[in-house]
């Protein structure tokens, strides 16, 4: 299955203009991809590039434009610059002519707060060599500066040994969705509603991406349509299922015909398990039961483009929740990873969607501005859980 662009992890290149941001993303990728030039200002949009990193896959590069451009249009990209890091799993912050104060701190700073790694490299060496000074000034928040200069031959081979090294350590990268829920030889069935809003002749990919993680558990898959799915149970008389995962829609239906000792959840709550802040999500459903009229509830879709669920945030779970709680609750619909708005603060709860498009910390960065002020976080595949009256049942082999 060929990785989507979103599910790659993403570095981000910063720093001043001119110090040589795009000439080291060329030189990683070993052709002009990005524009490079004397003119300070010369990347004004953000430029994104795939290149295969050794031991680590395919990565997305971002070039980013200065970070000190004083013009008017300068102070946009410089908003675009700093919703790049809702995006990345790295950071490169690029230093030169000894220039390292609140430009770079600020850089630093939002490092911090994502809690993303970064790198400092120190460019144009060649022509502007380091000082004592920058480098003890560096050195108290970064310990293994990298010196270069565009001509260094060992630039290349240096820089994506340390961005491999960083990358593996990634504690985002997810391994087993699965993992700690099933072992070997364990029978898990999979429902999977094949109507008019399927894809044809395929499966979608969390379906995809769950019998995959059974088989890597060395279990035993079984899969069919909710309507298949009592008789199978029935015909499974020694063979006991140890977990059933269903489609969401089809959650109720399918809670009612698994006996309540088996395991049952959703692929959305396993998807939100592997990718999303599944604890703020525990913890943000059940909020559901205290919103009122008038209250503003954002759904965040982390496609930019039609998302394949965009019924499902904007039409389908809009109507069920007012149905529920019986309040005429303001919904509205972003969609994106950095398209944020500025003021969050009469914002009464947040409703992610999937995440399939996007990477754990992409979706992580996405709604850390909630976390840190306290308004309750859920997704979709909780919520729906939660509107079924089946989100204990959902959740309860997560709780263990
Ligand atoms: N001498 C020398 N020149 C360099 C080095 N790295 C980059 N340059 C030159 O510095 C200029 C700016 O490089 P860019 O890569 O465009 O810098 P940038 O940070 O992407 O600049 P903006 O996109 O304008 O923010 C170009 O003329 C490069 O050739 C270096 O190590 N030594
Ligand atoms: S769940 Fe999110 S990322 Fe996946 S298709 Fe829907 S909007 Fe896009
Ligand atoms: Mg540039």
């Amino acid at each position: 299955m060929e990785q989507h662009r979103e599910n790659k992890q993403h570095i981000g290149f910063f720093g001043r203009c001119n110090v040589g941001k795009s000439t080291l993303i060329n030189t990683l990728i070993g052709q002009d991809i990005a524009i490079v030039s004397e003119v300070s200002g010369t990347t004004t949009d953000i430029v994104k590039k795939t290149m295969e990193l050794k031991d680590v896959g395919a990565v997305v590069l971002i070039d980013t434009a200065g970070i000190d451009d004083k013009s008017e249009l300068g102070k946009k990209r410089i908003e675009k610059t700093m919703e790049v890091f809702s995006l990345i799993d790295l950071a490169v912050i690029i230093i030169s002519e000894n220039n390292f104060s609140s430009y770079e701190k600020d850089l630093i700073k939002e490092c911090k707060r994502f809690s993303i790694p970064y790198l400092i490299v120190y460019n144009k060496q060649d022509i502007f060599p380091i000082e004592d000074n920058t480098r003890k000034e560096v050195a108290n928040y970064y310990k293994n500066l990298i010196i270069v200069s565009k001509n260094d031959i060992s630039i290349k081979e240096n820089l994506t040994k340390e961005l491999a090294k960083l990358l593996q350590d990634n504690s985002f990268q997810s391994s087993s969705i699965l993992k700690g829920l099933i072992k070997k030889d364990s029978l898990v069935v999979l429902v999977t509603p094949i109507d008019s809003s399927a894809p044809k002749g395929r499966m979608i990919l969390p379906q995809v991406k769950v019998i995959r993680d059974v088989l890597d558990n060395d279990a035993v898959n079984i899969v069919v349509k909710e309507t298949e799915l009592e008789q199978t149970l029935k015909n499974l008389k020694t063979y006991k299922p140890d977990l059933v995962i269903t489609d969401s829609q089809a959650f109720n239906m399918v809670s009612k015909i698994v006996p309540q000792e088996i395991a049952l959840t959703s692929f959305s709550i396993l998807l939100a398990k592997e990718k999303g802040d599944f604890d703020l999500f525990l913890k943000g459903t059940p909020y559901i039961d205290k919103l009122n009229d008038g209250d503003k509830v954002l759904m965040l879709e982390s496609c930019t483009h039609q998302p394949t669920c965009e019924d499902i945030g904007r039409v389908k779970l809009p109507a069920w929740i007012r149905k529920h709680t019986g309040k005429d609750i303001k919904f509205e619909a972003i969609a994106g990873l950095t398209n944020m708005e500025k003021d969050i603060s009469d914002v009464k709860m947040v409703i992610q969607c999937g995440g399939c498009m996007a990477t754990k910390r992409q979706l992580h960065n996405r709604l850390l501005p909630f976390a840190e002020k306290g308004i309750p976080v859920s997704n979709y595949g909780l919520t729906i859980a939660y509107i079924n009256g089946i989100f204990q049942r959902a959740t309860k082999i997560f709780m263990k």
